[in-house]
């Protein structure tokens, strides 16, 4: 898969993708990344990129004209290329998006800075606008590494087994199960017993547990979304059981450290 990156800061790409598993996947043509950089498109003598907007305001804008002679050069080899644009105005990243952009052989990557770029170049260029999350960056770089590492991943080769992928958080749209290495005890705490019971049913049990307690605790947003078996809302039930539980003996215990604490009087 190969990914065209149009940025104004082609340096801050160098260690991402000369590291680890992305660096790799580059090594072994997995995937192919050029960095092409906007003010090289810039034609004036001061290649000037950006300007003050029009009807004032404060900060600058990206000019239509070094994206869209950047765009036409990288698309030259073919039109069919995808053109995305990093803006929290875009639709919310997920690795539903993920693993739908993962079946293109070719994404190009606009990166904005400033107060982003000119309306004219979204019109024209742009097919789709992605946003990693509602907060704002300096610059769409970090956007468009979250993007390119979250896709590539999902192809094949890239994760040392391919099956990892397919036991991802949001695979099944449930948040992952807790992870266990050595050592089994760590300052009194232990490892669950099931895990070194080699019993594959219940450890596979206790894992599809153990991920829809965390996602019930911390994403029920999600669990509307999941396909749950019986043997799930089970678990759910049990869950929910449980939490009420462990609050009430929280709450006893509160009750008990307040009255310690109370002044006689
Ligand atoms: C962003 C985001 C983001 C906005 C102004 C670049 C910055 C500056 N991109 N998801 N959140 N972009 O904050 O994708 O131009």
């Amino acid at each position: 898969m190969r990914f065209d990156i149009l940025t104004l800061f082609p340096g801050m790409f160098s260690s991402p993708f000369g590291e680890s598993i992305l660096g790799r996947a580059i090594e072994k043509g997995l995937i192919q990344i050029r960095i092409i950089n906007i003010r090289d498109f810039a034609l004036d003598k001061h290649q000037v990129v950006d300007d003050a907007p029009y009807g004032g305001g404060q900060g600058m804008v990206m000019k239509v004209e070094p994206i869209a002679r950047a765009i036409e050069q990288v698309k030259s080899g073919d039109a069919s290329a995808r053109v995305i644009y990093l803006t929290p105005q875009g639709r919310p990243f997920d690795q539903e998006r993920a693993r739908e952009l993962a079946s293109y052989p070719r994404l190009i990557l606009l990166c904005g800075r400033y107060e982003g770029v000119d309306e004219r170049v979204r019109d024209r260029f742009v097919d789709e606008e992605i946003s990693i999350g509602d907060y704002v960056l300096t610059g769409g770089e970090l956007a468009a590494m979250v993007v390119i590492d979250a896709i590539s991943r999902l192809l094949p080769g890239v994760l040392g087994s391919d099956r990892s992928a397919v036991e991802d958080s949001f695979f099944n749209s449930l948040l992952e199960y807790p992870q266990y290495t050595r050592p089994f005890d760590f300052k009194g705490s232990l490892v669950p017993e099931v895990l070194i019971s080699g019993n594959h049913q219940s450890i596979a049990q206790w894992r599809r547990k153990e991920a829809l307690r965390r996602t019930w605790l911390q994403r029920p947003d999600l669990l509307e979304k999941a396909r749950l078996s019986p043997e799930d809302r089970r678990f759910l039930g049990e869950i929910k059981k449980e939490n009420c539980k462990s609050q009430m003996a929280d709450r006893e215990l509160e009750n008990h450290r307040a009255e310690k604490t109370e002044i006689p009087n």
